[in-house]
């Protein structure tokens, strides 16, 4: 059974957005819930003094404040295997292959994200995420663009800052067909006029892309906190997008990873798939020596090799 439907792909070509309550089981969400609150804690480091951030910051309303972005975390994860996995999810690989229309996706960020009642202003500008993940702008082609999930470890409502979105039909009418920016403060005006609420249950997505207006938002409840997760994949090969450069966390752990993934996962993190040209003998030894805890039966299979496990790295 799919975990989406026709309807959501083509909400989100049409659209820019595709909510899907449910995408995720309570039994993969739990598990990760424990992660968060180990890394992150339930309270966060608040004063409640929000509004007074807001103007120590410069005062400027909508702006993005530092300390937003203060509880995130980059794969690979301090955690469970779940943690590790959850961003390539085999159901997420499918959703992503489906709404870009490619056949292979390669994974660009993932984020584990906290958020705290009070801990500053989380109130944001509607705005297109373009700006870091490309030097140029959102492609013209659906399949060169992104696909930018964001997923609930918690019940998000708007008490709890859900991120607020309006469909391209809507900021096409405001703004002109095909723009990505909305400095304007009367633009801006006629955006929060027609928002609506991603806001959902725990195991909620969130899909949309770089080319969509959407904005953070404030948690208003007593003591609230949302955890939520942001993971973007593009076409393989599409070099046009990027944010994380895995290569960068050699020194973390990426031994759950490679040890639980299957290959199509791998191969989201940029890891040729078994058979590919650039396993030869020599490439796949000191691959497994690299990393002894990773079987790579298969991938010496598909070479005709008899796999070698190496007792300890000896590259
Ligand atoms: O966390 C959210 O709800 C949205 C935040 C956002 O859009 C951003 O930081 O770019
Ligand atoms: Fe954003």
């Amino acid at each position: 059974m799919s975990r989406f439907t026709d309807d959501h792909v083509s909400a989100w070509r049409e659209e820019g957005f595709a909510i899907v309550p449910g995408f995720f089981f309570e039994e993969e969400i739990a598990p990760l819930r424990q992660d968060y609150e180990r890394r992150y804690g339930t309270r966060g480091d608040s004063d409640g003094q929000a509004v007074t951030r807001r103007a120590e910051n410069g005062g400027v309303l909508g702006e993005f404040r530092e300390r937003q972005f203060k509880n995130i975390d980059t794969l690979p994860y301090e955690g469970s295997i779940e943690l590790n996995l959850i961003s390539l999810h085999p159901a997420l690989i499918e959703f992503a292959k489906a709404l870009l229309g490619v056949p292979a996706v390669q994974l660009y960020q993932s984020h584990t994200w906290a958020k705290f009642t009070g801990e500053t202003d989380y109130d944001q500008d509607f705005h297109c995420d373009f700006g870091n993940h490309t030097l140029l702008v959102p492609s013209d082609d659906p399949a060169h663009r992104a696909v930018d999930f964001i997923f609930y470890i918690t019940d998000v409502t708007d008490e709890h800052g859900a991120l607020h979105y309006v469909p391209k039909s809507v900021s096409e009418k405001i703004l002109g067909p095909g723009r990505i920016g909305a400095a304007d403060p009367d633009k801006q005006k006629a955006l929060k006029a027609k928002e609506s609420s991603a806001a959902g249950p725990a195991g909620t997505l969130v899909a949309h892309g770089i080319d969509t207006f959407h904005r953070g938002t404030n948690l208003t409840l007593q003591d609230g906190y949302r955890y939520t997760m942001t993971v973007g994949y593009k076409a393989s090969g599409n070099e046009k997008i990027a944010y994380h450069v895995w290569q960068q966390h050699h020194g973390r752990d990426f031994g759950d990873i490679l040890a639980h993934g299957s290959p199509e996962q791998l191969a989201c993190l940029g890891i040729p798939l078994p058979g590919d040209d650039y396993w030869t003998e020599r490439t796949l030894k000191l691959t497994n020596s690299r990393w002894p805890e990773w079987d790579m039966s298969p991938y010496f299979e598909a070479k005709g090799f008899a796999a070698k496990v190496f007792e300890s790295k000896s590259i």
